[in-house]
């Protein structure tokens, strides 16, 4: 099977990855809309219009079994007009705040994400449906996604400003952070030093591959290779930038596995 991935920028290789390690012999088309990153300063219009013309344009070139909006500010938009437009199937990422509800000991999470995220009203729906008996400390923060963007192209994540940037999260003994928002897998470890004490670290990755997988097996396609399709021995068969591909973008994809 061949398998959309999409998002503004880089953010999407993480997911691109999990769904490559549920996949190993899906071939996926990586679709970034880089020349409008970031999605927080687009006008909602904007951001359906691109995604909707892109995603289109893509499939008509690349024609694939499913589309992942692997982006959470494009999914609060997108989804029902590219089901308008589209059969296949889309899949789209909303932050975890269930598994993490599932996994935290003392109740108390934190979540990180952009401040589009943090501010739609689906998100204190999320928490009142899955997290109602825990303390949600929100930080939504304007730079996290531009330093996982630099990362790719070789810029060390600046660690002091990273610290002072999830500060908030570090008094309030949240054992638990979610990653909202799908470049900041991309900045696992430097997080992980930031904030030392924290037990789980939750993103959406998994749970969109494990989408990915059962959509694909209701509509009736193999998940093995086929033979002789030469396309199945690469992950990312393409990926495809509406801008100019980030200068080291390859080696960053080979180094997540893609
Ligand atoms: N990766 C996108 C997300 O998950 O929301 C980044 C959002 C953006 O472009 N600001």
């Amino acid at each position: 099977p061949r398998i959309l991935v999409f998002d503004s920028g880089v953010g999407g290789l993480s997911v691109a990855a999990r769904v490559h390690e549920k996949l190993p012999h899906a071939s996926i088309v990586y679709l970034a809309d880089n020349a409008a990153f970031p999605y927080g300063g687009q006008s909602e219009s904007v951001v359906i219009e691109r995604c909707c013309r892109l995603i289109a344009g893509a499939l008509e070139q690349y024609p694939c079994d499913a589309i992942v909006v692997a982006c959470n500010t494009a999914s609060t938009l997108v989804l029902p007009h590219l089901r308008a437009i589209t059969e296949v199937p889309v899949v789209g990422v909303v932050p975890a705040v269930k598994p993490a509800a599932a996994q935290t000991l003392n109740h108390r999470i934190g979540l990180l994400a952009t401040p589009a995220t943090v501010r739609r009203p689906y998100l204190d729906q999320l928490v009142r449906e899955f997290a109602a008996d825990c303390q949600v400390e929100r930080v939504g923060h304007p730079e996290l996604v531009q330093w996982a963007e630099d990362l790719v192209r070789g810029v060390p994540v600046p660690q002091a400003e990273l610290d002072s940037a999830v500060a908030e999260l570090r008094d309030t003994g949240v054992d638990t952070v979610v990653l909202g928002c799908t470049h900041y897998p991309l900045l696992l470890d430097s997080l992980k030093q930031s904030l030392p004490d924290v037990k789980f670290w939750v993103d959406s990755g998994d749970a969109i591959a494990r989408r990915v997988v059962w959509l694909l097996a209701q509509a009736g396609k193999s998940v093995e290779a086929n033979k002789g399709d030469s396309a199945i021995c690469m992950p990312v068969a393409v990926a495809l930038f509406s801008g100019s591909a980030p200068e080291g973008v390859y080696g960053f994809m080979a180094g997540l596995g893609l």
